[in-house]
């Protein structure tokens, strides 16, 4: 980075600037904010006071934008969307809002021409890493959605002081760190120190009676603690509009703090504070599996309590009276782990703002939608009820209120059937009594939507078949979607060059489906190479990445073969392995045979109390580590894992690949979106009919994917028939072969031992029918290769792929949001 120019004099009209689009104004607006934030001049400035100067410059420009908002909607009395998430997890924000400002181009040049290195200072960001995987990823593409389609729109989550763990690989094994990320400061965020409220814990409740002699309930807690609001803007995409990301952190109360100083117990105090801190201090990494900790119950009524406290200031700020709450917000539960919030909208409503039941129950189950992220039954949430009724004594108490007035009515539905009142019951009895929040959801909400066509279908017919037999109007589809800002302009310039250019406008980036523009020219020689070259490079960028990374060099002229997301037994990164095995025993077998060469890339995070994903990693290193130091494979095939997957790092990963893994057990995964990132970017997809890979079949075309394994319908049937996968290992010999070469020690220096949990767990249980699938598998991956050995075929099947996805743009999904569930309008802020 060159700092040798010293600043040349701007005469310029500081006023007029201060927030222009100029080159002229970016280059006075970033030294300012050199200067006058960072206390620094060029010649000290490190990488990082450079990359909080242009972060700033870009944030004065969007705040701009932000008030205007803000000011229109509060006039408007617009209808709002709050999306209530225990998770986001936006990636880095800079590159992101200068596309959306649509000032890339004039940035690069202005910080070419103070002699900076532009791509250095983007990469200087940290990933604000609030979220484990594809739930908090689809929450932000939402935000990015919201904006852009110029909805009114909150979104409520925590500001965890620390995100989900960043990732080393030590000898092999995934190695947690803490993942400090608000260390060098967070210039995107704004803090709001007087948007406060007091968050209530434990204690018990009593009964009194009011003025005019109502009996009236009192939540008297034992500890109270406060919530600050951390406000974060959300550009949408070439529009006037900004939208909010309002985090809250936890903080100790300060009448609390008051007390104990008084009676002279400082450290007491000081204590309180440290404790009160701990609620907003981290995320729980865990992605499908729930936690079950008290903790965890505490972060989610802490961020609930406090969104809806803020929306009823909101409310009175704006509106007036609580009555039309259910017309001026909806609030959208990402999963269960907000639905406290359905107790605490009672709560307040009731015991703060004198409603009786029956009121406040018609606002709140009309204010509420829940989204449902999954079937895994490891991942649907219950609490104890002697848990939530320490913590949360009058919640429960609602609770059982809500279980009451609900239960009669499916009695009065269902005469006599007291074996599906018992499973509808929000609480189960079965064993130590606990709240099952999935049910809360349910009957809290006027509205409740599955991720995937296929997903949505098996919430009506398994998970919630009970309460679709009385509600069915209550339940939608909206599949999921993912942003093109993010994963295509920003992830991948040079592809989204080449797409406006072919198609003659950039109109893709807000109407995906203009991305059909492209069949057109599927044939077209000139476009393949292009195609061709904007790949090739994009591998190279990437093989370079992870040299630098990893030690291990990837031939660009492979197949780049990526799975890349959380690892867990469900999306059977295993199956991926028997694969790479078979094909270096073949290779083996037979060195001198045509193979077309491979690059195998892993990459995700395990939860770090998960043994067997954490010896899935410690196998696909140690199989990288063989087949990459084997002379006889001379670079054949090569594995590589990419440590630290993340929104930041996932930006070299989808431009990259050739070949996207979508391989869960059908009936497993809810949507997936990792596998509408890769498809965007031209990767063909080799998967099974799960999630959204159904539709994402679908609209490509069936000859444009390479489709394997069991339907959802085939695996139920075969649980139902009695599944021994032992069989399958007797009889197919290549499966034994592979699954012997691990017990072997083969790649574990001789220990026949390391993996044999795994291993064993395939042969005797294998819950997710590894073995059922593998011969599927493998014959379908030589399709794979088959197919990419006729380049022009290969490429003609990317280019449609990418044609072809307008569908999965989170503008869709939002839409649908907003026709279907939310009725709500667009808010246009102009330029
Ligand atoms: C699902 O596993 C889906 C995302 C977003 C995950 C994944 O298939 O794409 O949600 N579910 O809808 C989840 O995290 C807690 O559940």
């Amino acid at each position: 980075m060159s700092m040798a120019q010293s600043p040349e004099p701007l005469d310029v009209d500081r006023e007029r600037t201060r927030t222009g689009m100029s080159k002229t104004a970016l280059k006075q607006g970033f030294l300012d904010n050199l200067f006058y934030i960072q206390g620094r001049f060029r010649e000290v400035a490190t990488p990082h006071d450079l990359y909080m100067a242009a972060a700033y410059t870009t944030r004065d420009r969007i705040l701009e934008r932000w008030i205007k908002s803000a000011q229109r909607y509060k006039t408007n009395q617009s209808r709002t969307v709050c999306y209530l998430s225990a998770e986001f997890l936006p990636g880095p924000h800079l590159a992101n809002n200068l596309v959306n400002l649509g000032i890339v181009e004039t940035a690069t040049e202005a910080a070419h021409e103070l002699g900076l290195d532009f791509d250095a200072i983007i990469a200087e960001e940290a990933e604000p890493g609030l979220g484990n995987g594809g739930l908090g990823r689809l929450a932000a593409c939402f935000m990015d959605s919201l904006s852009t389609l110029q909805i009114p729109s909150i979104g409520y989550g925590i500001r965890y002081e620390f995100g989900i763990f960043d990732q080393t690989i030590e000898d092999g094994w995934q190695v947690e760190k803490s993942d400090n990320w608000l260390r060098n400061g967070n210039p995107w965020e704004i803090p709001r120190p007087k948007i406060r409220f007091p968050v209530l814990y434990g204690g018990y409740t009593e009964q009194y009676r009011d003025h005019d002699g109502r009996s009236r309930t009192r939540w008297v807690p034992a500890q109270i603690i406060d919530g600050v609001a951390y406000d974060t803007p959300i550009l949408g995409y070439g529009v006037g509009n900004v939208n909010l990301l309002r985090l809250w952190k936890a903080e100790a109360s300060e009448s609390f703090d008051f007390q104990a100083f008084n009676v002279g117990d400082y450290y007491g105090a000081v204590h309180a504070k440290i404790e009160a801190e701990t609620i907003s201090k981290v995320l729980y990494p865990n992605d499908e599996p729930e936690a079950g900790k008290e903790l965890r119950l505490k972060q989610q009524f802490f961020f609930v309590s406090c969104s809806i406290q803020d929306m009823i200031r909101l409310q009175f700020n704006t509106v007036g009276p609580l009555d039309s709450f259910a017309e001026k917000f909806v609030i959208q539960l990402n999963d269960t782990h907000p639905s406290l919030a359905i107790a605490e909208l009672m709560r307040l409503l009731m015991d703060e703002h004198d409603m009786d039941w029956d009121r406040a129950w018609d606002i709140t189950h009309r204010v509420f939608c829940y989204t449902n992220h999954t079937l895994l039954p490891e991942a649907l949430e219950t609490w104890s009820v002697s848990l939530f009724e320490r913590l949360l004594p009058r919640h429960l108490e609602i609770v059982y209120e809500i279980n009451r007035h609900f239960l009669d009515e499916v009695r009065v539905h269902f005469l006599g059937d007291e074996d599906r009142v018992r499973r509808m019951s929000l609480i189960a009895e079965d064993g130590e009594r606990r709240v099952r929040m999935a049910n809360l959801a349910v009957v809290g909400s006027r509205a409740v939507n599955g991720v995937a066509a296929l997903h949505s279908e098996l919430v009506k017919t398994t998970l919630f078949k009970d309460f679709h037999d009385f509600w069915p109007d209550r339940f939608h589809n909206v599949t999921n979607g993912v942003t093109p800002r993010r994963f295509m302009v920003v992830a991948n310039p040079r592809l989204s060059r080449l797409i406006s250019e072919t198609c003659g406008s950039d109109d893709w980036i807000r109407d995906l489906d203009r991305l059909r523009d492209l069949e057109a020219h599927a044939m077209d020689s000139g476009l393949h190479e292009r195609w061709h070259e904007v790949k090739i490079a994009a591998k190279r960028d990437l093989a370079a990445w992870l040299k630098h990374r990893t030690g291990v060099l990837l031939d660009p002229e492979a197949i780049f073969d990526v799975q890349a997301k959380r690892i867990h037994e469900y999306k059977r990164q295993h199956l991926n392995l028997l694969h790479i095995i078979r094909c270096y025993q073949r290779l083996k077998q037979s060195p001198n045979q045509d193979m077309v060469p491979r690059a195998f890339i892993f990459g995700g995070k395990a939860a770090p109390g998960y043994f067997m994903a954490k010896l899935i990693i410690k196998l696909i290193n140690a199989v990288a580590e063989v087949i990459n130091n084997d002379p006889q494979i001379n670079g054949f095939i090569r594995v590589v894992f990419m440590p630290d997957f993340n929104v930041k790092n996932g930006q070299h990963l989808y431009p990259a690949a050739n070949l996207s893994e979508q391989i869960s057990l059908a009936g497993k995964e809810a949507s997936g979106t990792g596998n509408m990132k890769f498809s965007m970017n031209g990767a063909l997809t080799i998967g099974t009919l799960d999630g959204a890979n159904v539709e994402i079949r679908e609209e490509v075309g069936k000859e444009n994917f390479f489709l394997f394994g069991m339907s959802a319908e085939e695996v139920s049937q075969r649980q139902r028939e009695g599944y021994h996968p032992w069989e399958h290992y007797a009889k197919d010999a290549e499966l034994k072969s592979d699954i012997d070469l691990i017990n072997s020690g083969l790649f574990s220096h001789g220990d026949t031992q390391l993996f044999r949990p795994l291993t064993d767990r395939l042969v005797n249980q294998d819950p997710f029918m590894v073995l059922a699938d593998y011969r599927a598998y493998i014959a379908c991956q030589d399709h794979v290769a088959e197919a990419y050995r006729d380049h022009r075929h290969w490429t003609r099947m990317s280019i449609l792929n990418v044609a072809r996805m307008g569908k999965f743009s989170s503008d869709r999904a939002i839409r649908e949001y907003a026709e279907h569930i939310w009725r709500t309008e667009p808010h246009p802020i102009d330029l």
